[in-house]
């Protein structure tokens, strides 16, 4: 990307998340911005020290002891504001898709700790199509964050990127500037730590957003994080974890590689080729795949998702876009519940064949699963099927004839790609 554009992308980033200056740090609390700073400072010190040898390990120590003082530091600071915040701590277990955490049994807030790491990873995004994503703790989608109504999320965010790019973290379920992005930004080596209380229940997209954040949102970083109401949500069988987004990728041989850089990446192993990020794919919206869970095929074969029959399943699901509307859709069900747009308050809509899920957005859908038989995860915007977005739930059980009967055998589908 050349100068002027990332100066501009700087000033539009500056418009919508607040400016990243002395500005925003003189607003931090001092306690936690003497600890961010000993951290920092702590962070930074790892790194030289990693190639020496005694007295490498030496400092090591020290420095060890500095990030453990420095977390001291933000426990301190935790107990002197007790009275604002929730005095019970816990980590918080964090999944990937397309697993869920347990549901919460607290019946009060607690501060609950979450560590996010930026970094990048190449991976297959499809057969034969290796892609260099951006990830939170190295996954795409990142972690599922499981929290409750009134919960203080305690974010300590670091950054393991060798690029030297900043990376960051909008919350959708943070009330305050930028979401938390303009807090959390970081290059390699820095470590953020910051406390948001969640107000609102619901199912909210979380992604970084750093300039350009349409170029860190397309690359991979972003996941979902539930704020469960008070009261928690009714109990069912199997909770899902499913999350679409959309990948621009170039012709890995174009001589016009938007970064600029060499794609040096290709030289050894030919059967699979790095694909480039294309941003001008991005700015005109055409997408060459639309995932399910970052990668084509996530939910196919042995990653099918599995359910019995009688049980009940929940899928929350999330749209990342980062520019198309998902029409969410199982083949051969109705979902019984709709949390239209993940609103966990008001009353589900019942009986919804598909639902819209915008970009930046979420659902959260049940279905009782009767018959057994394997059901079809679709964005029933159809021909996105070619480009990546299905995936199956398979369904043992009894046969049910009083509700699905047919004297003949079914028919295969070969090549259909709606059946395995
Ligand atoms: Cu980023």
């Amino acid at each position: 990307m050349r100068h002027s554009q990332v100066i501009a992308f700087r000033t539009f980033f500056d418009l919508v998340y607040g400016p990243t200056t002395s500005r925003d740090r003189q607003r931090a609390v001092p306690h936690e911005r003497e600890a961010r700073s000993s951290s920092r400072t702590a962070v930074h010190e790892t790194e030289k020290c990693s190639n020496t040898g005694v007295i490498g390990a030496v400092l090591s120590a020290f420095v060890a002891s500095l990030v453990f003082v420095s977390t001291m530091q933000a426990d301190d600071h935790a107990e002197n504001l007790s009275e604002i915040w929730p005095s019970v701590r816990e980590e918080a277990v964090l999944t990937y898709a397309p697993n869920v955490p347990p549901p919460i049994n607290r019946t009060t807030p607690a501060i609950v700790r979450v560590h996010l790491d930026s970094s990048v990873v190449t991976e297959e995004l499809a057969p034969g199509v290796l892609y260099k994503y951006w990830t939170f703790n190295d996954h795409v989608p990142g972690p599922f964050i499981r929290t409750r109504a009134g919960d203080t999320l305690e974010l300590h965010v670091t950054n393991s990127d060798d690029s030297g790019m900043p990376h960051n973290i909008d919350l959708h379920a943070v009330t305050g500037p930028g979401g938390g992005a303009t807090v959390t930004t970081g290059v390699k080596g820095d470590l953020r730590i910051v406390k948001f209380k969640l107000l609102h229940p619901g199912l909210f997209i979380y992604h970084c957003a750093a300039p350009p954040v349409m170029d860190h949102i397309a690359n991979g970083m972003y996941g979902l994080i539930l704020v469960e109401p008070e009261d928690g949500l009714p109990k069912v069988d199997r909770e899902f974890y499913v999350l679409q987004s959309e990948f621009y990728t170039s012709d890995p041989e174009s001589e016009e590689e938007e970064s600029g850089e060499a794609n040096d990446d290709n030289e050894e192993n030919e059967d699979e080729v790095v694909y480039p990020y294309s941003h001008k794919e991005g700015l005109i919206e055409h997408p060459q795949f639309i995932v399910f869970n970052g990668h084509v095929g996530s939910l196919i074969g042995e990653q099918a998702l599995h359910a019995k029959t009688g049980e009940r399943v929940r899928i929350f699901f999330g749209n990342a876009g980062p520019n198309k509307i998902a029409s969410f859709h199982v083949i051969g069900e109705i979902f019984d519940k709709v949390y239209r747009e993940a609103d966990l308050i008001s009353p589900p809509a019942r009986s919804i064949q598909t639902t819209l899920v915008p970009a930046g957005g979420a659902t959260v859908v049940e279905f009782g699963v009767e018959v057994p038989g394997t059901y079809t995860l679709v964005d029933h915007a159809i021909f996105r099927i070619e480009k990546g977005a299905v995936g199956f739930l398979n369904v043992e059980g009894e046969p049910r004839p009083d509700i699905f009967h047919s004297v003949d055998s079914p028919v295969d589908c070969e090549g259909c790609q709606v059946q395995p």
